[in-house]
Parts: structure tokens; sequence; C-alpha cells
């Protein structure tokens, strides 16, 4: 049998489950989740080599309204992958009730020129029952190559979505090495860790309005067997400062902690993290702060 190589993007609106789809898919934690959407905000790549197979996964930021240049930029960097890509998964939500913003995404993809599945996530949420009537619903509003119910939580169906994918790739032999799984830099990663963790942590404006750069990222080596990081946390306001910072900076501390521990892991090295924070109104428009945090021009 012919080997297969192509390109899968990941689609929908924000908190359909495309993130942890794409670390399901991959077997690795390569995108931030959070219950909060716009969580995602950059393209990530994810590689994944089957016996007869090499599949790359794009993780992309959910489309919205956007109202920022920083959004704009986000919603870009999903769109223009309608037309990179030899199969477009499409996430949907099965526990959402159809909106507006569906109607646009369905709209955006009908055009588009290889097959769309439509992955509808989160069915460990709902009835067994409940399903047979929405995939139905769905059959109806586009020409779906594939409608296929998973849990990207569970796992569940989501083996079968590999073998419908690599059914549609064209022949082709691996682009890339055995070994290689992202193209998303180390320090980026980190950076992305720390915001996961102010995420987690801080609600209402907060995971909109900040950003997390990287200052300086000084490897381990033999002698000094410890990865220093210095991060900013970027915010939009003053108010926003003491927020994140806490009473009597609890809330930097715990940010910290969760995010070394984590980057420890993943590093497998013992990590120093320096936080600070910084506020700079109206980063989400400022050209600099967009390069820094991977909004700069982006190509595949
Ligand atoms: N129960 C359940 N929750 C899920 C599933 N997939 C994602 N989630 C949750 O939905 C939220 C948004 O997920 P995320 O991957 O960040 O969505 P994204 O914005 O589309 O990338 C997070 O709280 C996830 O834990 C799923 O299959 N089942
Ligand atoms: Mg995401």
């Amino acid at each position: 049998m012919a080997n297969k190589f192509g390109f899968v993007s990941l689609i929908g609106r924000p908190n359909a489950g495309k993130s942890t789809l794409l670390n399901r898919l991959v077997g690795t934690k390569l995108a931030i989740v959070s219950d909060k959407p716009q969580t995602t905000r950059t393209r990530i790549l994810g590689v994944k080599n089957y016996p007869d197979a090499q599949v790359v996964y794009l993780d992309t930021p959910g489309i919205h309204r956007p109202l920022h240049r920083m959004n704009v930029r986000m919603v870009d960097a999903a769109v223009d992958t309608i037309r990179e890509v030899d199969v477009l998964g499409l996430v949907l939500d099965v526990t959402e009730a159809p909106g507006k913003g569906d109607q646009f995404v369905v709209d955006l993809i009908k055009h588009a020129p290889s097959p769309v599945f439509l992955i509808l996530n989160k069915i460990d949420l709902i009835k067994k029952t409940r399903l047979l009537p929405i995939l139905e619903r769905h059959a109806k509003e586009a020409n779906y190559a594939e409608i296929i119910p998973v849990s990207a939580a569970t796992g569940d169906n989501v083996e079968r979505l590999e073998r419908l994918i690599i059914d549609r790739l064209p022949e082709g032999e691996p682009r890339y090495p055995q070994d290689y799984l992202t193209d998303q830099p180390e320090r980026v990663f980190a950076s992305e860790i720390v915001r996961e963790k102010l995420l987690q942590f801080t609600h209402n404006e907060i995971p909109f309005s900040s950003a997390v750069v990287i200052d300086r990222f000084e490897e381990a080596t033999p002698s000094q067997p410890i990865l220093r990081l210095y991060c900013t946390i970027v915010v939009d306001r003053e108010s926003q400062k003491p927020i994140i910072i806490g009473k009597g900076g609890d809330m930097v501390k715990r940010i910290g902690t969760a995010a070394r521990e984590d980057l420890e892991r993943f590093f497998g090295t013992r990590v120093y993290l320096d936080l600070q924070v910084k506020v700079k109104t109206e980063w989400r428009e400022d050209e600099h702060v967009l390069n820094d945090i991977g909004l700069g021009p982006q190509k595949l």
C-alpha cells in the first residue's frame, strides 16, 4: 500500500474543542486548553506518524468577530488554512445550540477546495439518542464529506476519524522526520504554559487582555542544570495589574508555581521562572507585541 501524506486543519468556533482534539490526535499536549474562548492565538502544527501515513494537523484560533488587530490576525490564521489543506475539519460543540457564529463558519467553508469533515465534538456530554437528529440536521446544511461524532476528551471515535482522514489524503512520502512533532519553538511553548495558568486562575476580562512574552530563555547546561525563564505578563490596563499580582503577590506566585511544575515536567529539568507584570495600553493593536506572541506575518 502506498504511503499517504497530507495537511488537515481543525477550524471552528471558540471553545469547540479544537485544541483538545489536536492534543488527542498527536498524543502530546501541544496546545493549551481552557474553558475561556479565544485561548488559542496562533496556528499550531502537530505531526502524527501512522504505519501508512504522515498527517500534519493544524490547530487554529476560534473564528469570531474580531475587535482588535490581534483578533483579526487570529481569525486570518484560521481562515488562511482553508485553502492550504487536504482535509478540512470543522469542529463543532454538540452541546451548543446553533447560533449566528456557526452559520458564518458554515458559509466560510462552503467553497473550500478540499473535502470538509464535520466533527461533532463532546459527545460524552449528551445522550446517544440525542445524536441522531443532530446528525440529520447538519447533513442538510452543507455538503460534508463526512460527519463524525467524537469526544476529544475521552478519545471516543477519534481513531475512526483518523482512518477516514487518511483515506482522503493523497499519496505521498513523509515530509517531516519521524521524531518531528511541532514547529512551535520551545520559548513559545513556555510562554503558552504560563498563559494557560493565567487563564485558569483569573476571570473576567483578564484572559482576553493579557499576553505572555518571554524576555529571556536560558537553556540548562551541564554546569548549570537549570532552565532560566524571564517572562512578562502584559496587560491592557492599570486596574488589571493588581488582579494578576494578587494579595501580597499570591496570584502571581500561584501562576508561577503551577507553570513551573508543568515546565519542569515538559523540559525534564529544573526551571527557574521569573514573572513580571507590565501595563501596555492597547497592546492588542501593537505590531511589536503581536510579533512577539507569534502573530506576525505567518506562512505554512
Ligand atoms: N466534556 C468534554 N469537554 C471537552 C471536549 N473537548 C474539549 N472540551 C472542553 O472544552 C473547553 C474548550 O476546549 P478547547 O480545546 O480549548 O477548545 P478550542 O477553543 O476549540 O481550542 C475546555 O474546557 C475543554 O476541556 C470533549 O470532547 N468533551
Ligand atoms: Mg484552542
